[in-house]
């Protein structure tokens, strides 16, 4: 659990020594970012003596990031602090912030406010129909707070409004840059895509890159040294200077989770709403009381948050926050499978008072719900504030995921809930029950009119009424499938006033599609016993970080545990780590090291390969300069075909499936994965690991074991199968056991028993 999960203890100590970090010239060079596993007060205490430049903005027990120089982590290692190097040095981090832009792309970069602004109007030049330029105010030095209003043409009376904001806190530099990219998604995307055209002509959108532009501004400033910077820009009139924005909004202001002393980071002004910033959120969300979705975009910790944060108390509308905050985290971690964790500010972080969400859901409660969040973008705190630019755009499109949804959230007539359960895969010849519930959302629902399409193996799309079954839920059966393409189906419910709203929540764009057939396993090698893998190839001549099936020791670029669920441990690892070790203990090194799967044989070219892979080049001098390419053969090595090559550092185990036939090759009995690791950049840090392949079909054709013909596969269909098993590995399938050569290879074998046995109590 990498996310701060912070008790409440009696001594919290907020980081308002970041100032600290900009004090000299040069001050990164050399300086280390630690994780340390803090357990009692006076652990903190003596962490405190040692260093008090805190990453982590608000601390007690708990794990807490902080700053080091070399020195000062030598104390550490002598004061028995469990502790580990997170960020080995945070120079070449804030040198990556800033590549030169040349034949980059716009998103691919950190922007200054100018740029962003430019950006921003040009949008409007470019897309006058349904784009506009919002003012939302002026901050403490005079700059705009210059926005977006996204909405499709006619008047936007009855639109439900969303509201989105970044840049609240200066540092965090890539929440103005996810808001641009979302912003750019949308006004490109209307009239091309279904979903954006639906959901820009249903909701009045306001985007905000930038609300604290004087903070914003100030961390482009003398280079690097601002960078780390936090609030806004208030003189405190006593050699301070900031107000945070985030703990200046009027709900529950001055209580604890903020703080008086104006050198804090967590200073919350003389009195609510003291900040022009702040006041122009004020009167913009009470102007608009369209307004039913609001989010502030954060960094970093992966988390999407609601209120409470002054309490740990749960609102009365928790259940629609988890609601909405639930589907945000599944659409989020769908595009590049990273996990945000999703609740309530006070339980899943740490207590705030005068945070933006408590007052915009707290405030606004008379009249209208606004589904207020707070979202912390990448990452988990392995570069934190600086996010490699590379990160951005992943990190904007998985956001702009989570912001669709929640826009789908308060844009529907209806809710449409699924209540039956989507199995992976159906029987041939079976039906299938789809139960759903529907509730009254911005419409009423007398007329009942729910409807179920589905498209039966690739044929026509059929529409059956769904009938009710008292208390908004609503039933119909889908008739056997027969073996073969998936079954796919959506619920459409029509509310009194025509609108449609339908599960899955885009449909019918997206469908839910079911594998019609008997799913087999035919391999699964999750690695925690020996099997015929391979280590090394012609060619390699990597110095360290060989591949080793391990159970992993982890380090900041490592994995410290394998991916199989359960009881496992032992993966595949370049380079054992070493306990308490720092980024670049053993990673791959000096060339490339090859690890082949063993031979494995597929049923069909529709079977599904998949295996969990890590890769980690984001860190140290030459960060992602790497690569570790996948390839398949279907004869046994003889010839490769590219499955993938990854760069992408997603710091988790990512699973990737894919089928022979996607990739154009026949299925065989002869087929091998080849992963190659390598290290070419210039003292650049490659990890990569590999964990459970795992092979699955579904068998669809006769043979179906049922060799007596008695209707079902049984031990009376035993002594036939037997009897068709070859001896040794080379022999042909014996005439008239075709029946039993499930997995179509050169003989019936032991893989075909396993196959034959699976199938027991079936037609
Ligand atoms: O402490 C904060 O303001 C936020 N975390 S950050 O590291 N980005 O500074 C958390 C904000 C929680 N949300 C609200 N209280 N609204
Ligand atoms: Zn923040």
């Amino acid at each position: 659990m990498l996310s701060r999960r912070l008790v409440p203890i009696s001594i919290i100590i907020l980081c308002g020594t970041c100032a600290a970090l900009h004090a000299a010239v040069g001050a990164f060079s050399g300086q280390s970012v630690v994780r340390v596993d803090v357990k009692t007060a006076a652990q903190l205490k003596e962490l405190y003596s040692i260093s008090d430049a805190l990453w982590s903005c608000t601390s007690g027990v708990g794990q807490i990031d902080v700053q080091v120089t070399p020195k000062q982590l030598a104390a550490l290692q002598e004061s028995g602090l469990s502790f580990k190097v997170w960020i080995e040095d945070v120079q070449p981090l804030i040198d990556a912030q800033f590549p030169v832009t040349a034949g980059g792309t716009y998103h691919g970069t950190y922007h200054t406010l100018a740029e962003i602004n430019a950006r921003i109007q040009q949008y409007v030049t470019d897309h006058p129909g349904i784009a506009s330029m919002v003012n939302f105010g002026t901050s403490l030095e005079g700059r705009s707070l210059l926005g977006l209003r996204i909405t499709g043409p006619g008047s936007a009376a009855g639109r439900p409004g969303f509201f989105i904001h970044g840049g609240q806190h200066a540092r965090e530099w890539v929440s103005p840059a996810t808001m641009v990219y979302i912003a750019e998604w949308l006004v490109t995307n209307y009239g091309s895509d279904p979903v954006a055209t639906r959901l820009i002509d249903n909701v009045e959108w306001f985007i905000l890159p930038v609300l604290n532009p004087d903070g914003y501004e100030f961390t482009w400033l003398d280079l690097p040294n601002n960078r780390m910077w936090r609030k806004n820009r208030r003189d405190n009139g006593d050699g301070t200077f900031g107000v945070d924005l985030n703990r200046n909004w009027g709900w529950q202001w001055g209580g604890a989770g903020s703080s008086g002393n104006t050198a804090s980071e967590t200073y919350r002004g003389p009195s609510a709403f003291s900040e022009p910033e702040t006041q122009a959120m004020r009167d913009f969300i009470l102007a608009h009381p369209n307004i039913t979705a609001y989010i502030d975009f954060h960094s970093y910790s992966e988390l999407i948050l609601w209120p409470w944060g002054y309490t740990p108390a749960l609102s009365p509308d928790n259940d629609e926050f988890a609601y909405a905050g639930t589907q945000m985290a599944d659409r989020l971690a769908a595009e590049h499978n990273h996990i945000y964790t999703a609740g309530p500010v006070y339980t899943t972080i740490y207590q705030t008072s005068g945070g933006s969400g408590d007052w915009v859901y707290g405030a606004n409660a008379a009249g209208r719900l606004i589904l207020a969040m707070a979202v912390e973008l990448r990452d988990k705190g392995e570069t934190g504030f600086l996010l490699p630019p590379e990160q951005i755009v992943p990190t904007a499109e998985e956001n702009l995921a989570a912001v669709l949804i929640l826009a789908n959230v308060i844009a529907e007539p209806l809710r449409v809930e699924l209540l039956s359960a989507v199995p992976p895969t159906l029987g041939a010849g079976e039906t299938l029950t789809v139960a759903v519930k529907v509730t009254e959302r911005r419409e009423t629902f007398a007329s009942n009119d729910v409807s179920l399409f589905y498209r039966l193996s690739g044929g026509a799309l059929t529409e059956a009424s769904m009938s009710g079954v008292g208390g908004g839920e609503f039933e119909a059966v889908i008739p056997p499938s027969a073996c073969g393409p998936d079954l796919e189906f959506y619920v459409t419910a029509i509310g009194d006033g025509g609108g449609t709203a339908g599960y899955p929540a885009y449909s019918p764009v997206e469908s839910v599609s079911i594998d019609v057939g008997r799913e087999v396993v035919e391999m699964a090698d999750d690695l925690e016993a020996a099997t015929a893998w391979t280590v090394g190839a012609a060619g390699d001549n990597a110095t360290f970080g060989v591949w080793t099936r391990v159970d992993p020791v982890g380090t900041p670029a490592q994995p410290e545990d394998d991916h199989t669920q359960g009881a496992g441990s032992m993966c595949f690892v370049t380079g054992q780590g070493q306990p308490g070790g720092g980024i670049g203990v053993n990673d791959v090194d000096g060339g490339k090291t090859t690890l082949l799967s063993p031979i494995f044989s597929v049923l069909g070219a529709d079977s599904q390969i998949s295996y969990a892979r890590w890769y980690s080049n984001d860190q140290g001098p030459a960060p992602n300069s790497d690569q570790m390419t996948v390839d398949i053969s279907n004869n046994g090595g003889q010839s490769w075909t590219p499955v993938e090559i990854v760069t992408e550092n997603a710091g988790v185990w990512v699973v990737h499936a894919f089928t022979p036939g996607e990739l154009g090759l026949a299925a065989t009995s002869q087929m091998q994965l080849r992963f190659v690791a390598s290290d070419y950049g210039q003292g650049s840090i490659v990890e990569a690991g590999i964990d459970d392949l795992l092979v699955s079909g579904v068998l669809c054709q006769p043979p179906n074991g049922d060799a007596n013909g008695d209707g079902v596969v049984d031990t009376s269909d035993h002594a036939a199968f037997a009897a068709c098993m070859n001896g040794p590995t080379g022999e042909t399938v014996p005439p008239g056991c075709g029946a039993f050569n499930f997995d179509n290879d050169a003989n019936v074998d032991m893989d075909d028993f396993l196959l034959f046995t699976s199938m027991f109590g079936q037609p």
